[in-house]
């Protein structure tokens, strides 16, 4: 069971669930158009046994059965995203209506259910058409996401309660054009150094594109992850701190200071796109909330190898399925740093958090709820010191196709069986299905 219920959290805390477009509905249907993930996918070597997002869970089709999951859990609000290639095919011109109807279908399924909706306009579904154009490496990215995030939201804007325009700028960037991990696989330092402008760039027009149609409750989402040396050297440090800096530095110091930190300018500089320095203008649109997804630590190590000179070390606590320490300390330090350094009094949100296991339908998930629990913990903590977070959201409702491992890795509350598509729910969807129904 879970140790934590409603009524230990503060008046108006909100508890929701996350998934993201590709990894669910199935990119095949519905005249979706081609993305990055489709090409990366069809890559040899790049997702583990050459796995795609064409079926997934077949959301597309079952949203109303998965939104009944969510409501039943007590969910006050449902974090989805919108794929930008299921409503514009080619990034921008012709609207897929199609792909609009099934988004406003799904706001409004939400709505009479009583779940908030909490939309991200991009959670990594570049329509291939755009990539030919560069993708993230061309500064005019920001204004075609721009005119999509409009587009969208002259038709759902008016009944989504909060949205971020972008998911985890770190994977869009420096993941995938720096390590090459994730779509389009590229390895590349200018490529990243232009994907880490562009990324915040198209997150500042998008915010004004939905400030200029009205909207409000808009927020931004990090990923943000703990970097401890790997030993008491002053190398170490210093190359955990390059390490924070990379992940975590940049894109709050960009969003919420409007500068970058000068330990990750020792790297990039010399691969910005011009006038960079002048954008913080539109980078730094005020906000009304931000949102930390988080979850886990890495050790690191100085390399002798070319900027920045780091590398990742196995550390020794326990790891989930996918191999990532289990560090509820770093989420509640990232809850107070934030508030400390960069939001003030602006409402924080853990908008991911959760854990890959290897689950069996009937065998109880008790790894995530232990981890459910000790992350809860360090939210309370966190609150207990002042900090204003306003709500907590699981990653993720259902096991889903997760990137470049494939369907391996199960996060779900909800079991996929991704043969039949049947849904099950696990002990730990369960655990906070009864937390969430305890009220005082
Ligand atoms: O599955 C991903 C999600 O798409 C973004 N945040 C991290 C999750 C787990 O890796």
């Amino acid at each position: 069971m879970l140790h934590h219920s409603r009524a230990d959290f503060p008046e108006g805390f909100l508890f929701g669930t996350a998934t993201s477009a590709y990894q669910i509905e199935g990119h095949a249907t519905g005249g979706a158009g081609r993305t990055q993930w489709d090409d990366f996918a069809a890559t040899p070597g790049n997702v583990a046994g050459a796995e795609n997002g064409a079926l997934a869970c077949d959301h597309y089709h079952k949203w109303p059965q998965d939104l009944d999951l969510i409501a039943d859990a007590g969910f006050d609000s449902y974090r989805f995203s919108i794929s930008w290639a299921r409503v514009l095919p080619d990034g921008f011109g012709p609207v897929n209506a199609e792909g609009v109807d099934f988004y406003d279908r799904l706001v409004d399924g939400m709505l009479e259910r009583g779940i908030k909706p909490a939309a991200t306009l991009y959670h990594w579904e570049m329509p291939s058409a755009l990539l030919d154009l560069g993708g993230w490496r061309n500064r005019d990215v920001a204004k075609w996401f721009a005119d999509y995030t409009y587009t969208i939201m002259s038709t759902l804007g008016d009944r989504i309660w909060s949205a971020a325009p972008i998911n985890e700028p770190w994977c869009v960037s420096w993941l995938s054009h720096f390590l090459g991990q994730h779509a389009p696989g590229v390895r590349d330092i200018r490529a990243t150094a232009r994907a880490m402008h562009h990324v915040l760039l198209a997150h500042g027009h998008a915010i004004e594109a939905m400030r200029s149609l009205g909207m409000d409750n808009l927020g931004a989402v990090c990923n943000l992850e703990y970097a401890e040396p790997v030993d008491d050297t002053p190398e170490a440090a210093q190359a955990a701190s390059l390490y924070d800096g990379l992940y975590n530095r940049w894109f709050l110091s960009g969003l919420f200071k409007q500068e970058y930190p000068e330990d990750v300018l020792t790297g990039l500089a010399p691969h910005m796109p011009a006038g960079w320095e002048d954008d913080f203008g539109i980078i730094a649109q005020p906000l009304d909330w931000c949102g930390l997804n988080y979850y886990t630590r890495k050790l690191i190590a100085p390399d002798p190898g070319a900027w920045p000179s780091l590398r990742e070390v196995e550390g020794p606590l326990d790891k989930t399925q996918l191999g990532w320490e289990i560090y509820p300390d770093g989420l509640e330090h990232f809850l107070k740093n934030t508030a400390a350094t960069y939001t003030g009094d602006l409402p924080l949100y853990v908008t991911e958090n959760g854990m890959a296991w290897d689950d069996t339908p009937g065998r109880a998930d008790v790894e995530r709820i232990a981890y459910l629990n000790s992350h809860l913990d360090a939210v309370q903590r966190a609150l207990a010191a002042g900090v204003p977070c306003k709500g907590y959201y699981v990653w993720s409702l259902l096991d889903n196709f997760e990137w470049a491992f494939g369907y391996a890795p199960r996060f779900g509350l909800v079991h996929t069986d991704f043969a039949s598509l049947q849904r099950t729910p696990k002990a730990s969807y369960d655990a906070l299905k009864a937390a969430l129904s305890e009220r005082t």
